[in-house]
């Protein structure tokens, strides 16, 4: 059975969503961060990561998203198989590695981002990329105004993607989501969705 590794509330919440969306058989074990158990499977000590019936381990929240919306294209999550459609679901999905993802990290690692001793040297650090957070979703809002999904196809693993992302802009922006209207519509659309919330409810339980 394919076996995915997640933490909670973490980006792995993503493939774990698209799992439960596309409804066929498969496990979800949880794993710590960083602890040997995880290394074992991917060196990084990350999540997520995704496991084969045949030991074959797949990493990189992207890789797995794509790899998934492909091997079950019966689900529809894809985004389409045209040359522009297909460029659309790289240039999001690199959005939310990239630029999106990328701009949390300072936020729950300060450390890793200063090697000043003072005091105040994280906040700093937090500060800045709290303004980066909101300069990146500033380009989704945008996006968002006139659509229900970020591709115009249609619902997708990007929308996923973006869904424990706009969790962490809601628990750690001053204000959360309220400057972000669009955002927020398609956070609550998400959140309202039963496949969401189950998976929701199995991350909590553990
Ligand atoms: N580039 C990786 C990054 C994965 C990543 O940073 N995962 C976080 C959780 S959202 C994590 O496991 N962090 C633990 C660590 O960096 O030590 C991906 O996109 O899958």
């Amino acid at each position: 059975m394919t076996t995915l590794f997640y933490s909670p509330g973490a980006c792995s919440l993503a493939p774990h969503i698209v799992l439960e969306w596309i409804g066929a058989p498969y496990e979800a074990v949880r794993v710590k961060t960083g602890s040997d158990e995880l290394r074992a499977i991917n060196p990084s000590g990350a999540v997520p990561a995704l496991r084969e019936d045949d030991g074959w381990i797949l990493t990189q929240a992207s890789a797995i998203l794509d790899y998934l919306a492909h091997k079950h294209p019966e689900a529809g999550l894809g985004g389409g198989d045209g040359l522009r459609e297909r460029a659309e679901v790289e240039r999001w999905l690199a959005y939310f590695t990239s630029d999106m993802h990328a701009s949390f990290w300072p936020i729950f690692n300060p450390a890793r981002y200063t090697l000043d001793p003072a005091d105040g040297a994280k906040e700093a650090v937090v500060g800045a990329a709290v303004n980066r957070v909101r300069t990146v979703m500033g380009i989704l809002e945008a996006h968002l105004a006139g659509r229900e999904w970020i591709l115009d196809t249609g619902r997708s693993v990007i929308d996923a993607y973006a869904f424990p992302m706009l969790r962490w802009a809601k628990a750690k922006l001053p204000g959360g989501l309220t400057d972000f209207p669009n955002i927020r519509a398609l956070s609550d659309r998400l959140a309202a969705d039963p496949a969401v919330q189950r998976v929701l409810e199995r991350e909590r339980a553990g």
